[in-house]
């Protein structure tokens, strides 16, 4: 009798426990190549919470698991127009702002641009950003190019004679279409915001031709082969090809990679910490998402991922090198012809998946 007084004693503690917080543990999807080397230890030693970290390098690929739903995850990280379209869809929940004082850090012009996605803020805060550009080995293209040929254009990619020339050294796009196809639409005059069907099939055209030349398509593969020499050309995110180039100087390996966004212009893109409506440990996400917008945090980020970000408490902290270079940073010139991403309705996605499908395959 009184042994089952006692197990009905400690079995009501325990359910008090459970309801007083959640266990501490917080799963984390994010972009690969994408946190410092000791975020994750930090966080864990601040609170206490152990960490799963699982990346990702496409945003189709976290899409098609927030739609689904039931991911287990806590924080995501999807681009700003895939987050908007997954926020109409219902896979977010709203952010608790009171658990958020560090959202003072964040650059509130920067975080009002993201409104355009995300209308006051309600569901997120801009993790890093970036553009989408060209990667290269400078002495590859000098090689077959002329030592005076100025990269520049996103003719490298989309000129079908010019990127033959390049065919032999390696020349890679990233398997993402929603950036690649608008890309080749800007090339040929075209908005690169246009949802309408005959501009995106230009676009795809204009790829296809391109096809034979290109090596592979692939999303995080190219900053370990244009940092060995592998590969020559990269259609890539601007802090991956940084990387790139901070991993050949330390392997001293002789290869130097650039980084140009295009006369053109390019793609300009945030990405997004979120946390998913069906989040198991939601207060642990918050602690989480707080914790990254802490000036430091996010400076020791940027300072290792080479990607800007959205903090301006940050700012003072992130190296010099960086802040003034215009491949990260870009100025005001480059910045008037950014564009920004494009929300797709159904019908536009389900083109740009097939025209997609139609490129890689070469049918
Ligand atoms: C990090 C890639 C993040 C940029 N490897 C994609 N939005």
């Amino acid at each position: 009798m009184k042994k089952t007084m006692l197990m009905a004693a400690v079995a009501s503690v325990s359910v008090t426990a459970a309801y007083a917080g959640e266990e501490p543990v917080l799963n984390v999807y994010n972009w690969s190549d994408y946190i410092a080397e000791d975020t994750i230890q930090k966080f864990e030693e601040a609170t206490g919470i152990k960490v799963n970290y699982d990346v990702y390098d496409s945003n189709e690929v976290l899409e098609a698991k927030m739609l689904t739903g039931n991911s287990g995850y806590d924080v995501v990280v999807p681009t700003s127009d895939f987050l908007q379209r997954q926020i109409a869809a219902g896979a977010y929940q709203k952010l608790d702002k009171s658990k958020l004082p560090n959202l003072a850090n964040m650059d509130a012009e920067l975080m009002q641009g993201a409104e355009v996605y995300d209308p006051g803020n309600e569901y997120s805060v801009i993790y890093m950003w970036g553009t989408t550009g060209i990667g290269y080995n400078v002495q590859a293209i000098a090689d077959r190019l002329g030592e005076d040929y100025e990269v520049n254009s996103w003719e490298l990619v989309f000129d079908p004679e010019i990127v033959a020339k390049l065919a032999d050294c390696g020349v890679t796009m990233l398997d993402a279409p929603s950036e690649m196809i608008p890309a080749a639409m800007n090339y040929l005059g075209l908005d690169p915001r246009s949802t309408d069907a005959a501009d995106l099939e230009a676009g795809a055209a204009l790829l296809e031709k391109v096809r034979p030349s290109i090596r592979y398509f692939h999303s995080s593969q190219y900053i370990n082969d244009l940092a060995n020499g592998d590969i020559c050309v990269s259609v890539g995110w601007s802090g991956d090809v940084f990387q790139a180039m901070a991993r050949a100087e330390e392997a001293e390996n002789g290869v130097e990679v650039g980084y140009v966004i295009p006369k053109e212009g390019a793609l300009q893109w945030f990405d997004m910490m979120a946390i998913p409506v069906d989040a198991p440990h939601p207060d642990n996400a918050l602690k989480f998402i707080n914790f990254i917008m802490d000036a430091q945090i996010t400076a020791d980020i940027t300072n290792y991922v080479w990607y800007a970000n959205g903090n301006a408490a940050s700012m003072p902290l992130v190296d010099e090198e960086i802040t003034s270079d215009p491949g990260i940073f870009p100025t005001e010139e480059a910045k008037a012809r950014l564009w920004g991403s494009k929300v797709y309705d159904a019908r536009t996605d389900r083109l740009i998946t097939r025209l997609w499908t139609r490129i890689k395959t070469g049918q």
